[in-house]
C-alpha cells in the first residue's frame, strides 16, 4: 500500500556504536517469549502473524527499512523530511484528510523553515525521542482532521448531529507496523466533537464490524444515554445528550474487553465550549493512545493522535507569540500513568477544561487513564519546542513531537 510512495526523507542510519536503549528488553518487559521491542516491531510489520483475541492484527507486508533504524527524520535531515508534496496520496484515507476546519495551520502542508526543523540536527548520538518512527507514507496533512478542532462557531442551544459509526480498517501506526484498527467514522482518534454547553448532541453509531461496540461519553448526561450497553454487529443506536458541563471530555467504546476496544482505536475527544467560547487561540487536539501490536498487554507503540512520531516528522506550526490552546487527552490502555511535558515554555493548566480559571502553571501535567486537560501558552521565540510524556518509555515508543513557532 505504500511501496510506490517515496520515503519523505532519507534519514541517517542509526549510529551502530550507540545501540538504542530499547535494543535489549528490560526484565519482564520484552514481549512474548522475551522478544525485544525491536523484534516485536519487526515481526509485527514484516511478518504480521500476531493475533489478539483471534483477530489478525497486522497482515500487510510492507518492505520498509528497519522500523527502529528509521530513527530520526527531522533531526538529521534539516528540513528535508517530508516535503508535504504528497498531500492526500498516502494510505490514511480515514485518518485526516484536509480537515475542513479552517484553523491557522496546526500541521501545515509544508515543513517549517529548515532553520527551525534542523535546530537539533547533527550527530544522532544521544538524540532523544525517536524510538519509534512515523510511517514513511505519512504526509503533512494526514492528521489535520484529528489535530485541528472545528472552530468555535458561536451558536448556542442548537442540535448537532454526529456520526460515529464503527468500522475496521488497517492502519500503519508506525513505520512498518500495520494494525487492524477499530475506528469511529474511519479515523483514530475518532472525529473531534465540538459543541457549546447546553447544545443537544445526537450521535449516531452504526456498527459495521463483527464485534459489539458502543459510544460512552464522559461528562454529564442522562444515564440511559451512557453508552455502556453493547450495540451488536449490524446494530445501530443514536445517543442523545445535552452537552455539559463545558470542558474537555473523552468518548470511547465501553464494550468488554475494554482495554482491547480502546486499544484498537475506539476513542476520541469532545470539546464543550462555555457559552461565548474561550478567547481566540490557535487550537490543537492531542489524544494519547497506544497500540499493543502482539497482544501481550503492553503497548509497543504509543502515539499522539494514533500515528507514532507524526508530529516529530511534521512539527505542529504555531504563530510566534500567539495564544496556543492544547486539548490533551490520555486514552492509553496498559500504561496507567502518562503526562504531557512541554520544553522551553510553561503553560496554564485547566484540568478537564471545566473552569475558566487555571488550576496550575507548570511545564508538565500528569494524566491517568481518561484524564484530560486544556493547556494554554505562547511561544515567544521562533524555534522548536519539544513535547512528550515525561515518562521516557512512552516517548521512546513514539509519543514525541514538536511545536514549531514560526
Ligand atoms: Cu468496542
Amino acid at each position: 500500500m505504500t511501496e510506490a510512495d517515496p520515503p519523505p526523507a532519507d534519514p541517517p542510519p542509526a549510529d551502530p556504536g550507540h545501540p538504542h536503549p530499547d535494543a535489549a528488553p528490560a526484565p519482564g518487559q520484552g514481549g512474548p517469549r522475551g522478544l525485544s521491542r525491536r523484534e516485536v516491531l519487526r515481526r509485527a510489520g514484516l511478518a504480521g502473524a500476531f493475533t489478539v483475541g483471534g483477530a489478525v492484527l497486522g497482515h500487510e507486508f510492507i518492505p520498509h527499512r528497519h522500523p527502529m533504524a528509521a530513527a530520526d527524520d527531522a533531526h538529521g535531515s534539516a528540513g528535508g523530511a517530508g516535503s508535504g508534496a504528497g498531500a492526500g496520496s498516502g494510505s490514511y484515507s480515514g485518518v485526516g484528510g484536509t480537515g475542513a476546519t479552517g484553523g491557522t495551520g496546526a500541521t501545515g502542508a509544508s515543513q517549517p523553515p529548515a532553520a527551525l526543523v534542523g535546530t537539533s540536527a547533527g550527530t544522532q548520538h544521544g538524540l532523544y525521542g525517536h524510538g519509534v518512527a512515523a510511517p514513511t507514507s505519512l504526509r503533512a496533512d494526514h492528521l489535520d482532521a484529528v489535530t485541528r478542532p472545528p472552530a468555535f462557531d458561536g451558536r448556542q442551544g442548537v442540535t448537532r448531529d454526529h456520526d460515529l459509526s464503527v468500522t475496521a480498517r488497517h492502519l500503519e501506526v508506525a513505520d512498518g507496523s500495520v494494525v487492524e484498527a477499530w475506528t469511529y467514522a474511519g479515523s483514530v482518534p475518532g472525529p473531534i466533537i465540538r459543541a457549546t454547553e447546553g447544545d443537544r448532541l445526537r450521535i449516531r453509531m452504526a456498527n459495521h464490524t463483527s464485534h459489539a461496540h458502543n459510544v460512552h461519553l464522559h461528562g454529564r448526561h442522562d444515564p440511559a444515554m451512557d453508552g455502556w450497553e453493547p450495540i451488536p454487529p449490524g446494530g445501530e443506536f443514536t445517543y442523545e445528550v445535552v452537552a455539559e458541563p463545558f470542558g474537555l471530555h473523552p468518548y470511547h467504546c465501553h464494550t468488554a474487553p475494554i482495554a482491547e476496544h480502546i486499544g484498537r482505536g475506539l476513542y476520541g475527544a469532545m470539546i464543550v465550549d462555555p457559552p461565548g467560547g474561550r478567547p481566540p487561540a490557535h487550537e490543537v487536539v492531542l489524544v494519547l493512545g497506544g497500540w499493543d501490536l502482539d497482544g501481550d498487554g503492553r503497548n509497543e507503540v504509543v502515539a499522539f493522535n494514533g500515528i507514532a512520531g507524526a508530529y516529530h516528522r511534521f512539527p505542529i506550526r504555531v504563530p510566534v507569540g500567539a495564544l496556543v490552546r492544547v486539548y490533551v487527552v490520555n486514552l492509553l490502555e496498559h500504561d496507567p500513568i502518562a503526562s504531557f511535558h512541554l520544553h522551553a515554555q510553561t503553560f496554564d493548566v485547566y484540568r478537564s477544561g471545566t473552569s475558566l480559571t487555571p488550576d496550575e502553571h507548570t511545564d508538565i501535567v500528569s494524566l491517568t487513564q481518561g484524564e484530560r486537560a486544556v493547556l494554554e501558552f505562547r511561544l515567544p521565540e521562533p524555534g522548536r519546542y519539544m513535547f512528550h510524556p515525561h515518562q521516557s518509555s512512552l516517548a521512546d515508543r513514539g509519543a514525541m513531537g514538536w511545536f514549531a513557532a514560526v
